[in-house]
């Protein structure tokens, strides 16, 4: 608890770019939850070097994903909005959480083993213990909640575990973390084949919207989105694609998919693809405004990012001097 409100801890990594599904699956839920909660939003940079990293444009990209935070509503006075390499108390409490983690379990991510065979040229340490830091940034801030879309709840549950261990060997130290999954937009797939999720890692340009598409752009890729060839707007897994395109299009316009349902009723596949993409520009329109105004403020941008380091690393500090206590480390001479 922070001021009389639960914390919240999320984070989001800046490799790629950011896509729609990035947007309604978590931003958006991000800034809904902002109010409730006292939030923590990092730019996980030191997870990003797991894999390698060209420097300026891994810069480039962190500074982007965090004005993209701003940009889309988050304020930087109430969130706490850092860089997770700022914070010296990541690494640290990951160093000693790595002692109370046992190989057999970081065996059994599967995002290590995905990870693994796709990078099988650099299969480093890092990218073993990947899920202790990730661990180390939750129980850092003692979150309450964690918003995470259902690829990272193994993590999760590896957070809370080792959290419990601890606990248990030295009293209540780490708040245990629950998972939030947002309800609209949790998972939107990708426009060339409605059974994969939309990635900002995808090869294919035309299967995923980015969030700095000009309208053009949007609107080419939703006319060429894959469908099928029932002719029937319904909301239903036999329809993958259209069902796909009925979430983004309530998503956007905040509408339920009954909803979206009933406007199309009797409408054919050739006026839902354009309405979904002006729906698409419509939300995207302000973020991209906003994105480019902040950008160009390079002194409130920078000024935000130096009082929120030293926000979060208040937090931090108190919860890593409580732990190393814990643990039996010496105390400091002042
Ligand atoms: P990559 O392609 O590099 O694996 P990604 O696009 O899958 O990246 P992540 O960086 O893994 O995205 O996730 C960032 C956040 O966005 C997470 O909270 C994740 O749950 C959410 N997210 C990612 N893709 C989608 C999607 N298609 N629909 C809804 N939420 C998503
Ligand atoms: N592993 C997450 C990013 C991440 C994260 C976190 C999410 C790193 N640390 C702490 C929530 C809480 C991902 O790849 N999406």
């Amino acid at each position: 608890m922070i001021d009389g409100k639960k914390v919240l801890f999320s984070g989001m990594q800046a490799t790629g770019n950011l896509t729609l599904g990035n947007y309604l699956g978590a931003l958006k839920n991000w800034v809904s939850l902002s109010d409730e909660y006292e939030c923590f939003y990092s730019v996980v940079d030191m997870h990003s070097i797991t894999i390698r990293q060209d420097p300026s444009e891994f810069r480039r990209r962190a500074r982007n994903l965090l004005t993209l935070y701003i940009a889309a509503g988050l304020d930087p006075e109430k969130n706490c909005i850092y860089y997770q390499s700022h914070v010296s108390g990541h690494a640290e409490l990951a160093w000693i959480l790595n002692c109370f983690t046992y190989m057999g379990e970081l065996n059994r991510m599967t995002q290590f083993k995905d990870k693994a065979a796709k990078h099988a040229d650099n299969i480093n340490a890092g990218l073993f213990t990947y899920p202790v830091l990730m661990a180390a940034d939750i129980l850092l801030y003692q979150a309450d909640v964690v918003p995470v879309g259902v690829d990272q709840m193994q993590h999760l549950e590896l957070t809370r575990n080792i959290a419990e261990r601890f606990n248990n060997i030295y009293g209540e130290v780490f708040t245990v973390p629950e998972a939030y999954i947002g309800k609209v937009g949790a998972k939107i797939m990708s426009l060339q084949d409605p059974s994969k999720k939309m990635s900002k890692s995808d090869e294919n340009p035309n299967a995923s919207i980015y969030l700095m598409d000009d309208p053009d752009t949007i609107m080419r890729k939703c006319k060429r989105a894959v469908t099928d060839s029932e002719g029937c707007i319904c909301y239903r897994d036999e329809q993958p694609g259209i069902k796909n395109l009925i979430d983004i299009y309530s998503a956007c316009t905040g509408k339920t998919p009954q909803e979206t349902v009933k406007e199309f009723e009797g409408k054919g596949y050739g006026e839902l693809k354009p309405a979904v993409g002006e729906a698409v520009i419509s939300v995207l329109r302000p973020l991209q405004e906003e994105f480019a105004r902040l950008s160009k403020d390079k002194a409130y941008l920078d000024s935000m990012i130096k009082a929120n380091a030293e926000k979060a690393g208040y937090y931090a500090a108190k919860t890593l001097r409580k732990v190393q206590r814990k643990v039996g480390f010496p105390d400091r001479i002042r």
